[in-house]
């Protein structure tokens, strides 16, 4: 994470940078809201929220092609004259240069595109696999004028489900080899893929993922509801891309008008409630007052988080 100089900030003038499509004051304002600096909320509050603007969650396990599927993506909606905002976030680990350097890589041919901006975010200190300010990070890209705002997340294990709360539409991208991930998710990531991609399909056993996926999603919901939307593609040669756009194209278009946004509106209102709550909860300092009040034999587990 950027130091940020302990000097006042000017969120107005921030705000009017971004506004003239500054990317800098975008990455400062970010940066700005991550280390939650004094003021931040209050800006928040004042943003806009366009009514155009869509997240589309994108998630499955390393290597699976998200980002290679991420830059087609912007492809297609650059072409037809949308602000893009891609945000990857990576799994917690105190070096996320790595990620970043291959997502650089992958989305190369857009890093200095006026209307494409690309950003990484670590996971760290979130509850979730997500990082912890990613609703509001997601709201002022929105503010900010972007129209259709991708997140990648690596989907291992719990993140996929937290993705979900957040995007409108998500996209789990599963390779063929990558039958063992599926036997070991949670059925939760079955539920809330709202669109399967089998990428690498130029790999044997394509098929095969595709009927597992539709049995084990089939079982999991016996009363028959429509059955999952599945897109087999080769990300690196564009095949099947076109389908995945029409299909998430789809997908937000039923969300519209659909009690989803109300479900997803109570779920952020959750999760930043949470937060706010947890914030005063300091696992070290929980640690000291333990250690102490165990040495002094006064201990008890119920009384202690009463006090707290
Ligand atoms: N054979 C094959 N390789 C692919 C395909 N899509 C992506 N890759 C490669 O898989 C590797 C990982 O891709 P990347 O997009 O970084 O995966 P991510 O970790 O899910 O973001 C890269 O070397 C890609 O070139 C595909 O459809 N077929
Ligand atoms: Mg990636």
């Amino acid at each position: 994470m950027p130091a940020i100089p302990d000097i006042a900030v000017n969120w107005n003038s921030l705000w009017e940078k971004i506004n003239s499509g500054d990317q800098h004051a975008l990455a400062r304002t970010i940066s700005l809201i991550e280390n939650e600096f004094p003021g931040y909320d209050e800006f928040l509050k004042k943003l806009g929220n366009p009514s155009g603007a869509r997240i589309i969650g994108i998630t499955g396990p390393p290597g699976a092609g998200k980002s290679t599927i991420a830059d087609t993506l912007i492809g297609e909606w650059a072409g037809i004259g949308n602000k893009v905002a891609v945000i990857c976030v990576d799994p917690s680990s105190p070096f996320h240069f790595g990620a970043l350097l291959g997502d650089r890589l992958r989305m190369n041919q857009w890093y200095n595109h006026p209307s494409v901006f690309i950003r990484s975010l670590s996971s760290r200190g979130s509850l979730g696999g997500l990082n912890p300010h990613i609703i509001e990070i997601a709201d002022l890209l929105k503010a900010a004028g972007y129209e259709r705002i991708l997140i990648e997340t690596v989907g291992v294990g719990q993140n996929e489900v937290d993705i979900a709360g957040l995007a409108e539409t998500t996209v789990v991208v599963l390779v063929p080899a990558s039958g063992d991930d599926i036997q070991a998710m949670k059925s939760g990531i079955l539920e809330t893929a709202d669109i399967f991609v089998i990428n690498k399909s130029d790999l044997p056993q394509a098929d095969e993922l595709a009927r597992y996926i539709l049995t084990r999603t089939m079982s999991a919901n016996p009363n028959g509801e429509e059955p999952p939307v599945i897109v087999k593609t080769i990300a690196t040669e564009k095949q099947g891309i076109p389908e995945l756009y029409v299909q998430i194209n789809l997908h937000l278009e039923k969300f519209n008008d659909s009690n989803q946004k109300i479900d997803l509106l109570t779920e952020k209102a959750w999760r930043l409630i949470l937060q706010k709550k947890m914030r005063e909860v300091n696992k070290t300092q929980l640690k000291e007052k333990i250690l102490k009040e165990e040495r002094a034999g006064k201990f008890n587990l119920y009384q202690f988080i009463s006090d707290i």
